[in-house]
């Protein structure tokens, strides 16, 4: 068997539930010994956030560190699942018991052994904190020299690929979001792999889920109890199965370009090690494959 991959997660954890969903598989891939979760990033901070995503993972048997983008801060947000997740036992009792995301992923990235690749399902600005940051106790190495020799390559919910140009909104939501989708793509050492909004759009899932399940009442309580488009659990699905056609897609291969701006994403085709995923199958393919993980109880273990 294939050594597992490893994975560090980014999700913005905060207005949509999709990222739960996502987490979910994660997790399931985790302890089937599809994937080794080795971290996740949170990057939008919100009361309940760390002790959230802690309860979380606790109800799905999985141990991984959490850090916090403390800089990415915003008033006047709802807090729709957060506050019903942290209701449920957790280790994590606030946002400043963890350290940031970005040092989260310098030392997950030192520590482990071979390379690793990244997942982002929510504002790109934790990547491009790390590829900026400075030599420190983990590693000797700038953010941009560890990426280059410990990361393999960086997956993206991200973008909107089917106009020119795209918007999407973890690359406009605020000023932050669209200055660092321009920085990672334009100085990205490693393949960036981008699903798009037009992708998860129309595959719904959520909605096979038992309503005692933690991630049920996670969708109920976001309003989505009839399921919820798919782009970030498309995302990590893509990157748990590794091989892009058994997923069901066709990378299409360039260079992908943000507006620092903006946001408004745009993409050349040709030269480059960017590609953006383009689905092969019907959205009953995808919406069925990942619905049949969200609702299987967790196996004994
Ligand atoms: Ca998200």
């Amino acid at each position: 068997m294939n050594r597992p991959v490893n994975i560090l997660h980014g999700t913005d954890w905060w207005t949509d539930c999709d990222d739960v969903a996502a987490l979910r598989l994660l997790c399931r891939a985790h302890r089937a010994g599809k994937i080794n979760l080795c971290c996740v990033g949170i990057d939008s901070v919100m009361q309940y956030s760390a002790p959230s995503v802690s309860a979380f993972l606790q109800s799905e048997g999985v141990e991984a560190p959490i850090g916090v983008d403390f800089s990415a801060v915003r008033s006047g947000d709802k807090c729709r699942y957060q506050k019903l997740l942290a209701s449920y036992p957790h280790t994590v009792q606030a946002n400043i018991d963890c350290i940031p995301a970005y040092r989260l992923y310098r030392k997950t990235l030192a520590g482990i052994d071979g390379r690793a690749q990244i997942t982002e399902v929510g504002f790109p600005q934790i990547i491009m904190q790390l590829m900026q940051s400075d030599p420190d106790e983990f590693s000797p190495l700038s953010g941009m020299e560890l990426v280059k020799e410990k990361v393999e390559k960086i997956w993206l919910m991200a973008g909107r690929w089917d106009r020119s140009p795209g918007r999407e909104y973890n690359l406009t939501a605020y000023p932050a979001c669209s200055a660092a989708g321009h920085y990672i793509c334009e100085h990205s050492p490693v393949p960036l792999v981008f699903l798009g909004y037009e992708a998860g759009m129309d595959v719904i899932t959520g909605n096979t889920v038992p309503e005692d399940d933690l991630l049920k009442k996670a969708f109920n309580a976001n309003g989505a109890a009839n399921g919820r488009s798919s782009w970030d659990p498309m995302l990590v699905s893509a990157a748990i199965t590794q091989d892009l056609a058994e997923a069901g897609y066709a990378a299409v291969y360039g260079r992908a370009h943000v507006d620092p701006a903006t946001g408004d994403n745009t993409f050349t085709r040709g030269e480059g090690n960017h590609c953006y995923l383009v689905k092969t199958r019907s959205d009953a393919f995808y919406a069925d494959s990942i619905n049949k993980i969200l609702s299987a109880r967790i196996s004994e273990k």
